[in-house]
C-alpha cells in the first residue's frame, strides 16, 4: 500500500484536490429498503478503521511484551460503531447507561474515547483512566459517560442493567440501560434475571438487551449448545420484543439499533436485539489470538461496498487506513513513556472507604489479617 501524504484532521474531507470531493453528493448505501447517506457511511467507516487499527496494534503489543493480555473485538466493529454513535452520552439517569462486554472498543471510540485511553489499559500504565493499570484491556470504567466497570466474569452485566434502568425509570426522561454480552454468556442465570427484572408487571424497565453472537464461547461452538432458533426468541416468553440483525452490515445494524433504542426510549420497556457478528481472531491472547480467514470481515466488506457504490475512492480508503495506523502508533509511543503502577498502590481503589478502616488503621484494605 502506498504511503500517502497526510492531509486529514478531524472531520475535514480527504483529498479535496487530488480526487474530487471525498463523498459524491447524494450517494446512499442500501441494505434492503433501508439506506444511509454517504456522509454517515464515511463517518462509520472511519471509526471502524480506527478501531481495527488499534486492535491490530494492541495484538502486536501482546506479542512484543508491550502488553500482557489481549482481548478485543475485531469482527464486531460495524455493530459497535453504529451503537456508539447512537448513545445518548452523559452522566446520570437522564443519559444512557452502558453495561459493556469485553469486545466493545468500537463503541467507546465512536463515543469519543481516544485511542490512548484504550492503549493505556493494554499497557497497564498508572495513567490508565479505567483501572490505573490494574485490569485487562477493554475493561472500561467511565463514570462521566455512565460506563459501568466491565468485569471479566461473563454475563454479570445483565443483572446490573435493570438496576440502572430502574433508577432511570423513576427519574423520568428517555435514558436507556444498554447491556451487551456474548452468546455463551446468555446461558448464565444473569441473563434470565435480566429478563425477569425488566418485565415485572407494572415495573417494566428500559433495558436494551443485546447479544453479540459470534458463534463461539472460547472454543465451544454455539451450535452444540443451543437448540433455540434464535437467542432473541427467548424474550418472547417475557413479552420482550426482539430482532436478529446481521451485525456485519452497518446499514442494517444502524436501523435495527434505531428501532431498538426508539422502543426502549418511548415505551420504557425492554428490547432484545441479537447481532450476528464475526470473531476474526481466537478468543484472546491466551489462546494465541490467531487470525481466522473463514469468517466475514465487516471492515473489508463495508469498504468494498463504499468503493463499488461510488461513495469513496480507493485512494481515500488508503489514506484513512494510513492515518489510523499512524494515530495508533503514535498513541503507543506516547503511552509507553508513561509511568507504571508501583507495588505500594496495589490495594488502592480496591475497596471503598468503610467504617471498618478505623478499626484496622494499619491495613488499607480494612480486612482482618
Ligand atoms: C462466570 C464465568 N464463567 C466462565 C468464564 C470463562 N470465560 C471467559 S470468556 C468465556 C466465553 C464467553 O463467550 P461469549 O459469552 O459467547 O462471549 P465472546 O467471548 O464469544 O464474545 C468464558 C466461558 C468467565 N469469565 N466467567
Amino acid at each position: 500500500m502506498p504511503s500517502p501524504q497526510k492531509s486529514y484532521s478531524g472531520s475535514e474531507d480527504y483529498l479535496p484536490h487530488r480526487s474530487g470531493p471525498a463523498i459524491k453528493a447524494g450517494r446512499r448505501v442500501f441494505s434492503g429498503f433501508d439506506s444511509l447517506p454517504g456522509d454517515r457511511c464515511l463517518e462509520i467507516y472511519k471509526i471502524m478503521v480506527r478501531a481495527r487499527a488499534v486492535e491490530e496494534r494492541t495484538l502486536k503489543m501482546s506479542k512484543s511484551g508491550e502488553g500482557i493480555f489481549w482481548v478485543g473485538g475485531p469482527g464486531e466493529e460495524a455493530f459497535n460503531v453504529c451503537l456508539g454513535l447512537q448513545v445518548q452520552k452523559g452522566c446520570g439517569p437522564a443519559f444512557d447507561y452502558l453495561h459493556l462486554h469485553y469486545r466493545n472498543l468500537g463503541i467507546m471510540l465512536a463515543m469519543g474515547m481516544s485511542m490512548a485511553d484504550h492503549i493505556r489499559q493494554m499497557a497497564m500504565t498508572a495513567t490508565d483512566r479505567h483501572s490505573r493499570g490494574r485490569n485487562f484491556v477493554c475493561h472500561y470504567a467511565m463514570p462521566e459517560w455512565n460506563v459501568i466497570p466491565v468485569t471479566s466474569v461473563i454475563a454479570v452485566q445483565y443483572v446490573m442493567a435493570p438496576g440502572t434502568a430502574l433508577m432511570q425509570k423513576r427519574h423520568g426522561g428517555n435514558g436507556v440501560s444498554v447491556v451487551l454480552g456474548g452468546d455463551a454468556g446468555s446461558s448464565e442465570g444473569d441473563f434470565s434475571s435480566c429478563m425477569v427484572w425488566s418485565t415485572r408487571p407494572g415495573n417494566e424497565l428500559p433495558v436494551l438487551m443485546i447479544v453479540t453472537n459470534n458463534g463461539f464461547g472460547i472454543s465451544t461452538s454455539t451450535k452444540t449448545q443451543h437448540s433455540e432458533r434464535n437467542i432473541s426468541d427467548r424474550g418472547e416468553a417475557f413479552g420482550i420484543p426482539g430482532e436478529v440483525v446481521d451485525g456485519n452490515d452497518p446499514v442494517a445494524t444502524w436501523f435495527a439499533l434505531e428501532r431498538a433504542f426508539e422502543h426502549c426510549r418511548t415505551t420504557r420497556r425492554p428490547f432484545l436485539l441479537e447481532a450476528m457478528v464475526s470473531r476474526l481472531h481466537g478468543h484472546s491472547s491466551s489462546s494465541g489470538a490467531a487470525r481466522v480467514h473463514n469468517e466475514t470481515d465487516c471492515m473489508r466488506d463495508f469498504e468494498r461496498r463504499l468503493i463499488q457504490e461510488g461513495v469513496i475512492h480507493r485512494e481515500l480508503a488508503e489514506l484513512v487506513w494510513h492515518d489510523a495506523r499512524e494515530e495508533a502508533d503514535a498513541a503507543v509511543e506516547q503511552v509507553m513513556s508513561e509511568p507504571m503502577p508501583t507495588p505500594d498502590d496495589v490495594d488502592r481503589f480496591t475497596y471503598a472507604p468503610s467504617p471498618v478502616d478505623a478499626v484496622y488503621p494499619e491495613d488499607y484494605t480494612g480486612l482482618p489479617r
